[in-house]
């Protein structure tokens, strides 16, 4: 029997004990007695276990899949660039809170630095973006090591987030036991822990609330106590009923005579909100998973919950009453919001598009996601994807260039059946540089050259080369695509 497929079972079994559901896989030597342990889980119908070719891709889905299923993830890869593979979907998941464990395979500490193949330094890659890494050996305690792995991820102490375990396996790598089946015990879930520093806010009359990534409904919440406008980005959790369509164009008018800020969340995607806290007071609610926002260095005060003292003027509430944005984009966002309801759920990528449905789409109870921690283009189909493997119809809104960014992340082999739709606006290159101050300055061809960078890649093959359904259309038209089942790319020319 080896001592690492001991360890790996036992550990793999600890895990699924701790709550941890679904697992992900890259293939690889060193990591094989953590495959071998998952897919007798997998197999007994345990766990769920998707095989992944591409770990940076991986590292996504199961970002994807964490967002879904709110609860720990696991990704199991071997040694060397396969770990440094999973950087971005980290970096991405410590800045927006999402829990995921991180299983790299390692050598024994004694053959670092000695030219071992496939051997770097895999202890602490990921530095401050991971809560802790904890790096062992096979005579580790696995229990203690996954119930600590699974407490810092869910975030029992702080903030949620990835974790790394980097465990050194020696030879031999693999035996056929014992199995982890032999470890299995009933399933307990780890809470995270519940801060509740409050703190009392007096409402000024002409007060709003900014709702930017992960303000949740705490945000909706505290706008309807205290009567204030709503002013939330599409993916906050927070653009409800009730919430002003298009606060972009109304700032222009009303910032000035804003008196006070209550910011919930991380709001990034306009200068017109930040301008406003820039010259405005503001108080900030901690988001419970995202960073704390202060960026200008100017909280009035902070907190885990605001509780809100008086009310804004009904009056001040009426004339924040807008006009959503009419444009293509718009069309776009707007028909794609309005077709999800329910347990849909809804990808915004880093575009122009998300900036435009700030403007543009009507307050909706939805369940809406958007990697604003980086606000990355990288990663989104793939993200998409494990969405849609933590259950329901996924629609993505993207750009084409974050379509291609990804573009491996296509690959469906081992995936089933999932309803996904890539809506892809396609205005060939990236619109979003359009506002760059440089967009004026620069010769035409140069700044396409530099900046919108449109690529020569044919969709439809790309589509049936990974066996999705293409479909092209316009936005006029795109209502009437957005029921289909399966692998979808709607590539909607703008
Ligand atoms: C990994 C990464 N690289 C580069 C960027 C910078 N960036 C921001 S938006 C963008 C272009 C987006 O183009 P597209 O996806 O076509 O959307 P559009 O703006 O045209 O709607 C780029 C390159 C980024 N955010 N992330």
């Amino acid at each position: 029997m080896s001592d690492s497929q001991l360890f790996a079972s036992q550990f793999v079994a600890a895990l699924q004990n701790f709550g941890v559901k679904s697992f992900y896989l890259a293939p690889g030597a060193r990591s094989q007695a953590l495959a071998i342990a998952a897919n007798q889980l997998a197999k007994a119908g345990l766990i769920d276990l998707t095989v992944r070719l591409d770990e940076r891709s991986m590292g996504f889905m199961a970002l994807g899949r964490a967002l879904g299923d709110e609860y720990p993830v696991a990704l199991i890869t071997t040694s060397g660039t396969a770990v440094a593979n999973l950087h971005p979907a980290v970096l991405e998941a410590h800045h927006a809170g999402v829990p995921m464990i991180l299983l790299t395979a390692d050598r024994p500490a004694k053959l670092r630095g000695r030219g071992a193949n496939q051997t770097t330094i895999q202890n602490g890659i990921f530095a401050e973006a991971v809560r802790d890494c904890i790096d062992v050996d096979a005579s580790a305690d696995p229990r203690l090591v996954a119930k600590r792995a699974v407490e810092l991820a869910v975030g029992a102490e702080a903030r949620p987030g990835p974790v790394q375990v980097n465990i050194q396996f020696a030879e031999p790598l693999s035996s056929s036991q014992p199995s982890a089946l032999d470890f299995v015990t009933n399933p307990e879930l780890v809470q995270r822990a519940n801060h509740l520093g409050e703190l009392d806010v007096v409402v000024s009359e002409h007060a709003v609330v900014v709702a930017g990534a992960g303000a949740g409904t705490a945000a909706s919440d505290f706008a309807k106590a205290a009567r204030l406008p709503l002013l939330a980005e599409p993916s906050s959790g927070a653009r409800v009923q009730g919430s002003i369509t298009n606060y972009i164009a109304k700032l222009f008018e009303l910032s000035a005579e804003v008196s006070q800020v209550f910011v919930f969340g991380k709001p990034t995607l306009s200068r017109a909100v930040l301008s406003l806290l820039r010259n405005t007071e503001y108080w900030v609610q901690k988001p419970s998973n995202y960073e704390g926002f202060d960026v200008f260095d100017r909280a009035q005060g902070f907190a885990d919950r605001l509780v809100p003292i008086g009310q804004g003027s009904a009056d001040w509430s009426d004339r924040w009453e807008s006009e959503p944005e009419k444009s293509d984009r718009a069309t776009l966002v707007s028909k794609v919001w309005d077709a999800t309801s329910g347990d849909d759920r809804l990808l915004f990528g880093a575009s122009e598009l998300i900036r435009v449905a700030e403007r543009a789409v009507e307050g909706k109870d939805l369940n809406v996601f958007a990697s604003r921690g980086l606000a990355g283009i990288d990663g989104t189909v793939s993200t998409a994807l494990g969405l849609a493997q933590a259950g329901n119809q996924v629609r993505a809104i993207i750009g084409d260039l974050t379509l291609l960014h990804d573009a491996s992340g296509l690959n469906r082999s081992g995936l089933g059946e999932l309803n996904v739709q890539l809506v892809v606006g396609n205005d060939h290159g990236g619109a979003i540089f359009s506002h760059l101050e440089m967009a004026q300055l620069l010769e035409r061809p140069d700044f396409e050259l530099l900046f919108t960078t449109p690529q020569a890649v044919n969709l439809e093959a790309l589509a049936n080369s990974y066996g999705w359904q293409y479909i092209r259309t316009t936005p006029g038209d795109l209502d009437q695509q957005l029921y289909r089942q399966g692998f979808v790319l709607i590539d909607c020319a703008l």
